[in-house]
């Protein structure tokens, strides 16, 4: 078997045989489908998979279809904007998500995708995941180019003055790529561009193009895989964040966000963050007002000795600067940003706090 393949450890590589490739576009978890359409390509061992990246975010098994490339011999994977996203924890809600459904293997993974290579080339074809500047050799291009990051995107609008990429290029090397979702099936330039990204996490379908026969296959996808998945891991989403060690102006706008929603579940559950985290913030007066009044306590207590005491006290510097008459509400106010921090000076001047230490965010 031929399957030997270069450039599946992070370095871009070209494949030294006239072996079969079959180029999977954006697979965004759908694993199903992934299997279906190496049936429906009949793909042999000794076939090398190449992925032009984004293996994950949207779908719903994005451990199943990691799995899949990692444990396959000849497999290529390459770096796709989404991999970049956990890669750099560059992560908004969809990535979220993926660490969830990913479970225990979401390190491993993050680790593994660190090393994908940015393109990788056949005796017939170049693969890119999202983009390259046309006219320069693939080992000359931006990585955020041609992963599609934002930053790429942007430095490739500036480079082409706004025109698709894909439709000025004019290498004599046939280029396959993803990332830009063609809904209605594979894009097929005349100018040997192949855009293979149906759309399969959004109900469309999902491509391969074999190499180097250049023949196509799709397969349908089972469902609007992303809409489901979205609506479904709301609150599993909003119950791991660590809201007590965010800083509370971070919380709100995450639970505006979230509020959104109109799923009764997840209102339910924002609303419960909402009060939970405005009777932290509440706390921060009571803490202020709580000091002086502390001192006075110890004071009758202890008398002339009560700078003993205040050194051992949890609150030191706070009863220390009350008793120089240096105690300012907005020390409190600057250390409270959080409600984990709230809720610990709370206690240590003496609030009760038991009502608020419950909850899925303490
Ligand atoms: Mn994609």
């Amino acid at each position: 078997m031929s399957g030997r393949v270069s450039g599946s450890k992070g370095e871009p590589g070209r494949s030294s045989a006239m072996e079969r490739h079959l180029v999977i576009g954006d697979v965004h978890g759908c694993h199903e489908e992934l299997l279906e359409l190496c049936e429906r390509a009949v793909v042999s061992a000794s076939d090398v998979l190449v992925s032009v990246g984004d293996l994950v975010d949207r779908g719903p098994s994005p451990r199943e279809v990691v799995r899949f490339f990692r444990e396959r011999p000849s497999s290529i994977v390459l770096m796709g904007n989404h991999e970049r996203k956990h890669v750099r924890q560059v992560c908004s809600y969809a990535q979220d998500v993926t660490r969830l459904q990913m479970g225990e293997e979401y390190e491993s993974f993050v680790a593994w995708a660190s090393a994908l290579p940015y393109f990788f080339e056949t005796e017939t074809a170049r693969v890119v995941h999202a983009a390259m500047i046309p006219g320069v050799p693939l080992a000359m291009q931006r990585e955020d180019v041609l992963a599609g990051t934002t930053s790429g995107e942007a430095f490739l609008e500036g480079a082409l003055g706004g025109a698709a990429w894909h439709e000025l290029y004019a290498d004599e090397v046939p280029v396959a790529f993803g990332h830009r979702v063609f809904e209605i099936g594979p894009h097929v330039g005349k100018n040997g561009t192949y855009g293979l990204d149906t759309g399969a996490c959004h109900g469309h379908t999902l491509t391969a193009l074999s190499l180097p026969d250049f023949r196509l296959y799709s397969v349908p996808a089972r469902a609007d895989h992303w809409s489901r998945v979205k609506r479904e891991w709301q609150s599993a989403v909003l119950r791991a964040r660590p809201l007590a060690t965010m800083d509370f102006v971070a919380i709100e706008e995450e639970l505006l966000a979230r509020g959104r929603s109109a799923e009764p579940e997840v209102a339910a559950l924002v609303e419960g963050a909402q009060r939970w985290a405005a009777a932290c913030r509440a706390l921060v007066p009571a803490i202020v007002a709580r000091v002086p009044v502390l001192l006075d306590e110890l004071r009758n207590a202890h008398g002339p000795d009560v700078a003993k005491t205040l050194v051992l006290h949890p609150a030191k510097p706070l009863l220390f600067a009350s008793l120089k008459g240096r105690f300012e509400g907005r020390t409190v106010e600057a250390h409270c940003r959080s409600p984990r921090a709230t809720l610990d000076l709370a206690k240590r001047v003496g609030l009760d706090t038991a009502a608020l230490d419950l909850g899925p965010w303490v």
